[in-house]
């Protein structure tokens, strides 16, 4: 039995540069570890997916399920998904024995300045509706195991501070 790193937050908080570091780290040190990329997996599962609260809802409890069986198979799972709505983490935390829900908490501005695909432009623009932390929803975790302040931290620092919390819960 593995564990799982729940990483949550808006697009642009730097779930995915994070999610890599991660995954480097961790490799490095000899561990089986995977990334499951919610991008990732709708381009190759469900390409026409939307952003609707039922599909964002469903596509979870699917990143859910693929991470459970990972970390019940011995690999440590990094998940990278927005995950806006508290009941769909909530729900990965009934399914996933060993789980750590990691928040990356990052201001607007800070993520309009990063603005890595250009959405918050569009969004600005009115081009795009929806995108979650601009005008959808994020419902911020209430108990997450880590908050990860990233537009005042390293990369390493955060790469440093969920390896701590993964000791302290006795995954590692
Ligand atoms: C949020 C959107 C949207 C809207 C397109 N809202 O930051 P990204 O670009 O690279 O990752 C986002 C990706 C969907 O991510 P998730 O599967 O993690 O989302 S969720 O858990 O909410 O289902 C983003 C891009 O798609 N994208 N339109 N309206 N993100």
């Amino acid at each position: 039995m593995s564990f799982v790193i729940w990483l949550t937050g808006p697009s642009g908080a730097g779930k995915t540069t994070l999610a890599n570091a991660l995954y480097e780290k961790l490799s490095e040190m000899g561990l089986n570890v995977e990334v499951l990329d919610g991008d990732g997996i709708r381009s190759q599962l469900y390409p026409d997916l939307g952003f609707s609260r039922e599909e964002r809802e469903m596509h979870n409890r699917v990143v859910v399920q693929m991470a459970k069986l990972l970390a019940k198979n011995g690999v440590i799972t990094i998940v990278s998904v927005i995950s806006p709505f508290r009941e769909s983490r909530e729900y990965a935390r009934q399914e996933i024995e060993n789980f750590m829900e990691v928040y990356l908490k990052c201001p607007l501005e800070v993520r309009v300045q990063r603005d890595p695909k250009g959405l918050y432009s569009k969004a600005l623009k009115g081009e795009l509706k929806g995108l979650t932390g601009y005008d959808g929803a994020y419902e911020e975790p209430e108990n997450p195991e880590l908050v990860l302040e990233t537009h005042r931290m390293s990369v390493e620092e955060e790469v440093d501070a969920i390896l701590k919390k993964a000791k302290e819960l006795g995954f590692m």
